[in-house]
């Protein structure tokens, strides 16, 4: 059997006396229901779901309609037990703690049949003292309650006033009053998700032993000194002294790199002990900043803190240490009420592009490293440089920060509350607290992160009355807000982390939102802070519906997933829009409605005679609807960074809801569950480029604006072209002169009316020409082609199902696909079902004869895979 067995510390020299010892209680426990019917053994970190279905008792949970088969087993309270011996002599020990990074959720732990302590908080980190119950041979019990029945019990017991809301939508098929218990929000269902409230232990757990005093936490935060003009780095120790007599010794900081190293010395009193450092580094010496992607460099530096105490104990420490800074501006913007809302890193505006993060999956054990990697690498492949970890999922894992910092990803990271109103009884606060409290300090190192966010959507909860609470009651509710958001959350990240910034809610009108006591009367305000904006009935070809807000944080449209995906998790019987398995896995309400009516507004429905060609088309045509949708919005926010008109503008943020799917069914996200990319991922990494031109209309004139997100001026020239869609050779073509492209704005490079072009070009109509266009220099693309319909297409002239042939070759890990088109195509859409990779460009409108597009695997394939998935260059 492998001990499990980790010396934390290397012993060095004479004299030299081991800090800490760790035994790592991972691997195989035992799971049992409440009645004992059902035992089985389950792996820690996991969770009951994943362990039934290990065992072959269960199915896959996501397979058809589990989500409702499986109900029972989170309405059951399942117990966790195991029994260890402890390879070490536990009697040399003066303190033995049991650690455990993360319960789910509520459970009574007994250690050798003592009652040891209660947990009530899956974010928060327990640790439990068990010196004196600790033996050689030894018993866990983890007992566990439902967190569905626990939230009932709670919001039942909560009398004085009820705390909406109550249960999500029928449509959600979810649980209920999850607001009372301090869980993944959306575990409980939402509206892309199911309801699979988990039980388990879903982090590591240890038992930790030591002498004289051991280190438990250790952080720390890169400050600019802006008067001296140097970095400062603010470092925190915190000790659980047990000798009896103080503990002396000093601290050695040394980060080479930077050709730093200072030596402290201490006195740590016996018991709980917070150790302060502040280390200068000299103004002399050249500290390379941290950027986000697409702005610079993501440079740390390497550093080592090494406590020599008495008694020969040594404590060692390393970290990397990531230099940036990070500004919220918010102020007055000339013909313009109200303030700005942007961010300023290193002292240079940045234009934050990206998406929504949810957890990746119901079952966070499914959740591997390579799976993050790939999800966050298609985030910085599709040219994005933020993700906001959104209120209603997790706290994400160290390796998902880990990997933002490395790859300058920019994380807006919200507190895990949202879409409802919160109890504030002593109970609930004190665990706020402690979870707050324990996530700034894991979490606070970390560059990426560039905000703190109270919530998700609350405040405009409360003040758009989502849940009818009568006008003489709101002030209740409002105290309550205050008191969590203000009052906790609030003053706990101020005495925790200076070095970001933090805003109560989003959506938020920031400064405007403290002013008007921490509630605005519309937190949606395009004049301050933050919007979400959601409208599936205009038209979103129409920019003119989209606001012209400071800062877009969250704004999307539906689409289904690809077939490849859903053959996964469904049956032959299940491939049609109108299947029970259909309307089953969509959880917003009149979704699937939706979508078609928005798709039917520029293009002709599928109906073919045969029903899984047309299902297959459906879910084609929701993906070109989402993608142009959303290109659309977020080409408007991106266009409207410099200008203010009608008094609006200045727009300097855009993360369309959602990134990544939790299951496989429709929503929001542009990555499918297991991170497959959909159309709109594609048309991201287009609309998301850091040169962009983008093509409107305005009155019957037609505008392209240049947009840059660098940081320097270049100069460059906009060719314009248009085609009929009848033919592969443009009808007329022009060349701008050389065009100066500031960086960091957005400007009008070219402007025409649609009559003038349409006479200029032949005998173009709006309904028989595209017009598509590009930023170049010395013949060298500086941007993605983009384009623009001057019809809906299915009024389109001249536009015929064109014969599109692909020969695949291989290169190296790559494959080249060479396309050949008999027309002009929209949305071509190559398809390799479920072979795990990605395309260079997808969805795109072919103009050209010919064009190479590459394959980037994301596991080793052979050509031969190719053959028999069906490839597919489809429009209709
Ligand atoms: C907002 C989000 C999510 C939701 C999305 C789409 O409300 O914060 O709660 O999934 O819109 O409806």
């Amino acid at each position: 059997m492998r001990l499990h067995l980790l010396l934390l510390l290397a012993l060095c020299g004479t004299g030299t006396t081991a800090a800490a010892l760790s035994y790592s209680l991972r691997g195989n426990w035992s799971i049992c229901n409440g009645n004992g019917s059902l035992e089985l053994p389950g792996a820690v970190p996991g969770c009951v779901h994943s362990a039934l279905f290990q065992q072959g008792l269960i199915q896959d949970s996501y397979y058809r309609f589990n989500d409702l088969n499986y109900r029972w087993i989170s309405l059951d309270n399942w117990t966790y037990s195991k029994e260890f011996k402890i390879p070490f002599e536990i009697s040399k020990w003066q303190k033995v703690n049991l650690i455990l990074e993360g319960v789910d959720t509520i459970s009574k732990i007994l250690f050798n049949e003592v009652t040891i302590g209660e947990t009530d908080n899956m974010f928060n980190r327990y640790s439990f003292d068990i010196t004196n119950v600790v033996r050689d041979v030894n018993s866990i019990e983890l007992r566990f309650q439902s967190a569905v029945l626990y939230a009932a019990q709670q919001s039942k017991a909560h009398t004085r006033y009820p705390v909406p809301p109550d249960c999500p939508p029928l449509v959600q098929k979810g649980e209920c009053h999850v607001n009372f218990v301090r869980k993944e929000q959306c575990s409980f269902s939402w509206d892309w998700g199911p309801s699979f409230p988990t039980q388990g232990i879903w982090k590591d757990v240890r038992i930790e032993a030591y002498n004289i005093c051991h280190l438990t936490d250790f952080t720390f935060s890169p400050i600019y000194d802006k008067s001296a003009q140097a970095w400062n780095l603010e470092i925190e120790a915190t000790f659980d002294v047990v000798s009896s007599k103080p503990v002396g010794g000093q601290v050695i900081v040394a980060i080479p790199k930077l050709q730093t190293q200072q030596m402290y010395n201490l006195e740590l009193q016996p018991g709980k002990r917070i150790v302060e450092l502040f280390l200068n580094i000299s103004k002399n010496i050249t500290v390379e900043t941290w950027w986000p992607h697409g702005h610079g460099n993501q440079t740390g530096y390497n550093m080592t803190i090494l406590f020599e105490l008495d008694g020969g104990l040594n404590i060692e420490k390393s970290a990397k240490v990531y230099f940036r800074t990070v500004e919220l501006i918010e102020e007055p913007i000339k013909g313009s009420p109200g303030l700005s809302f942007y961010f300023k890193i290193n002292g240079f505006p940045v234009f934050l592009k990206g998406s929504n993060w949810i957890p990746a999956d119901s079952f966070q054990d499914r959740v591997t490293s390579e799976l993050l990697r790939l999800l966050l690498q298609s985030v910085v492949d599709a040219n994005m440089n933020t993700l906001r970890v959104w209120g209603g999922g997790i706290y994400e894992q160290d390796e998902f920060y880990e990997l933002c910092d490395e790859l300058g990803i920019m994380v807006w990271q919200d507190f895990m509350f949202a879409c409802a109103l919160y109890p504030t009884d002593q109970g609930f606060l004190d665990s706020v607290r402690a979870e707050v409290a324990y996530q700034i300090k894991r979490l606070k190192s970390h560059p990426s992160i560039i905000i703190w966010s109270g919530n998700n959507e609350n405040e405009e909860a409360l003040m758009m009355n989502w849940y009818h609470i009568s006008i003489t009651d709101r002030p209740i509710y409002i105290k309550d807000y205050v008191t969590l958001y203000v009052k906790n959350i609030r003053e706990l990240v101020l005495a925790g982390d200076k070095s970001r910034p933090f805003i109560t809610s989003s959506p938020t009108n920031g400064a405007e939102t403290v002013a008007e006591g921490w509630v605005s009367q519309n937190p949606n305000s395009n004049y301050f802070g933050d919007v979400h904006f959601y409208d599936y009935i205009s038209d979103c070809w129409n920019w003119k519906v989209f606001p012209r807000a400071r800062f877009a944080s969250e704004y999307g449209y539906q689409s289904w997933p690809s077939f490849s995906t859903l053959e996964k998790v469904s049956s032959t019987e299940d491939w049609s829009f109108s299947s029970k398995f259909s309307l089953h896995r969509q959880h917003h309400e009149g979704g699937n409605k939706q979508m078609l009516y928005q798709a039917g507004l520029h293009f002709k429905l599928p109906e073919s005679t045969d029903p899984l060609r047309t299902f297959k088309d459906t879910i084609y045509l929701t993906q070109v609807m989402q993608a142009q949708c959303v290109k659309t919005e977020t080409e408007f926010y991106r266009r409207s960074r410099s200008e203010i008109v009608d008094q609006q503008g200045h727009t300097m943020g855009a993360l369309y809801w959602q990134l990544n799917d939790i299951w496989q069914a429709p929503s929001w996200a542009s990555l499918e569950y297991g991170g497959k990319w959909k159309m709109l991922h594609y048309f991201a990494q287009n609309f998301f480029a850091p040169l962009l031109p983008v093509g409107f209309e305005n009155e019957n004139t037609f505008y392209i604006y240049g947009v840059s997100d660098l940081h320097s001026d270049y100069s460059m020239t906009l060719t314009v072209r248009v085609h009929t869609w009848s033919s592969l050779e443009p009808v007329c073509s022009c060349v701008t002169e050389h065009l100066v492209m500031k960086g960091g704005e957005a400007v009008r490079l070219y402007e025409e009316p649609v009559s003038e072009l349409l006479r200029r070009c032949g005998n173009c109509t709006r309904e028989s020409c595209v017009v598509s266009f590009y930023l170049s220099a010395d013949h060298e693309l500086l941007s993605p082609t983009n384009y623009h319909f001057l019809s809906s297409l299915k009024e389109a002239l001249g536009l015929c199902k064109a014969q599109i042939t692909a020969i695949i070759s291989q290169q190296g890990d790559i494959f080249v696909f060479d396309l050949e088109t008999s027309a002009v195509a929209p949305f071509v859409w190559l398809d390799v079902g479920s072979i795990p990779g990605r395309f260079s460009d997808n969805g795109f409108l072919m103009t050209e004869k010919t064009r190479t597009i590459l394959f980037y695997p994301w596991e080793p394939t052979s050509k031969s895979d190719f053959q028999s998935e069906c490839l597919h260059t489809s429009w209709n």
